[in-house]
């Protein structure tokens, strides 16, 4: 019957009843999507490798090979960047502009200001934060071309003063071998203008190892497909990264005050990025369950991504309606779940949130959509997936800065606390630490007052 077919829509989990399991066992009761980049490592590395002894020769065949146009240089020239932004459609370059405002007064709020804290008398120890020198930021160019992404990865950058910003984005054969027109845009309202035409896994490599044209970088941030992950992953430990970016999530904690078509809505909306994608609905009522299923169907119809991305998105092993007790028990699951982005559609939606612990981004009550985070709520959109949220945060001012301890002592003060130093190293069997002090004070250790 019909019920049957709406039930396709997306799948049921029914965690009512007994009690919930603790931890990774409750985590293994939800959804989630295969992103195996242990296994994409093996493909990347011998192309990072062909980067990294052939240079730009190797990036101009990768993009012939991989994106279909033979490139004379991979270094995208000025005027092109110029031209990008004169030809901009002025509406869009209007609601850049603002989510690049918005973005700015919530990120510039996020840097550091250097303290000391005075340990003893003479004895100071300060937290001096100094950004990244060079930085190469990643914009994907295939199925996602998001003007919106280079703007989450800019201004944090800029605001953090990273001195050297570059950005690679993949050759696009329908533009001459430069990356698309709307990315170079972006780059040029920003102020970037070292950009490259280089994609995945060659871009990264590209940043790592540096090129003829393109310098090396200390890090490489940005979202990008399971290759783009697996070449991070290549070359964590030589330079640093964000995250290994998995498909999007949206989880919603809703209770029957949540209003269906919101819902619904707002599921198909990160549905839409990628087949892989999850959409995960956790609530108490099944009221709701059934309204938003039923109001899914047409939504998904009378979408435009549905074949390719919306259906396959819903319809996968990582999305679901997770069915709980109460909120008390969806507050459970949310946070056992980790979502990238957590929306709160519940009675007092404000006071749960509160309670939520795991979760890159959080977003209350009717008025706060994902998608306004998306594009314009001033908040970052690159957001740990996969669970990932339960150790990390999304990328942020802090994502580029060290903080590096100065640490300043007089001789009194170092004298003061010498017999402790000496005490520990000798209880670590390492007695030349010991020394180390002693030889400041005539080898002895000094008498403490
Ligand atoms: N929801 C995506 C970001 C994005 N949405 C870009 C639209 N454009 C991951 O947070
Ligand atoms: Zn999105």
């Amino acid at each position: 019957g019909g019920s049957e077919r709406i039930e396709h829509v997306i799948s049921r989990i029914d965690l009512r009843g007994d009690a919930l399991p603790e931890g990774p066992a409750l985590r293994d009761l939800l959804p989630r999507a295969d992103f195996d980049v242990a296994a994409a490592l093996e493909k990347v590395r011998p192309i990072c490798e062909d980067v990294h002894h052939r240079g730009d020769a190797a990036l101009i065949d990768f993009a012939e090979r991989f994106d279909g146009v033979r490139l004379d240089q991979v270094r995208v020239p000025a005027a092109a960047l110029e031209r990008a932004l004169e030809e901009l459609d002025p509406a869009v370059r209007a609601a850049l502009e603002e989510s690049v405002r918005r973005a700015r007064l919530v990120h510039r709020a996020q840097r550091r200001t250097t303290h000391t804290t005075q340990v003893v008398p003479g004895g100071t120890v300060t937290e001096k934060w100094v950004p990244v020198d060079r930085v190469g930021l990643y914009a994907p160019g295939g199925r996602a071309v998001y003007p919106s992404s280079v703007i989450m990865n800019v201004v944090p950058a800029q605001e953090a003063g990273v001195p050297s910003l570059a950005l690679a984005s993949p050759a696009q054969a329908d533009f001459g071998g430069l990356p698309h027109p709307t990315i170079l845009a972006a780059c040029a309202l920003l102020g970037v203008d070292e950009v490259y035409a280089a994609g995945g896994a060659t871009a990264v490599a590209m940043f790592a190892y540096g090129t003829e044209s393109c310098p090396p970088a200390n890090m490489v941030t940005g979202p990008g497909n399971i290759w783009v992950a697996a070449a991070k992953r290549y070359f964590t430990g030589k330079i640093g990264i964000d995250a290994e970016a998995g498909p999007t999530e949206i989880a919603i904690l809703a209770d029957s005050t949540a209003d269906p078509v919101h819902v619904a809505s707002d599921l198909i909306s990160q549905a839409e990025h990628d087949p892989l994608a999850a959409a995960v609905l956790v609530t108490d009522s099944t009221d709701l369950a059934d309204a938003v299923v039923k109001e899914l169907e047409p939504q998904v119809k009378a979408s435009k991504h549905v074949e390719d991305r919306i259906a396959p998105a819903l319809s996968g092993k990582q999305s679901a309606i997770v069915l709980v007790d109460g909120v008390e028990e969806g507050l459970r699951v949310v946070d056992a779940y980790g979502a990238e982005h957590l929306e709160i559609q519940t009675a007092d939606a404000a006071a749960v949130a509160d309670r939520v612990r795991n979760a890159g981004a959080i977003f209350i009550g009717p008025w706060s959509p994902v998608s306004l985070g998306d594009y314009a709520a001033g908040s970052n959109h690159v957001l740990p997936t996969g669970g990932c949220a339960c150790h990390s945060s999304g990328l942020s001012v802090q994502s580029f800065l060290r903080g590096i301890h100065v640490v300043d002592y007089t001789e009194d003060a170092l004298a003061e606390v010498a017999h402790h130093v000496v005490t520990l190293a000798e209880a670590e069997d390492l007695p030349a630490h010991g020394a180390a002090i002693k030889a400041r004070f005539g080898w002895k250790v000094p008498e403490t007052k």
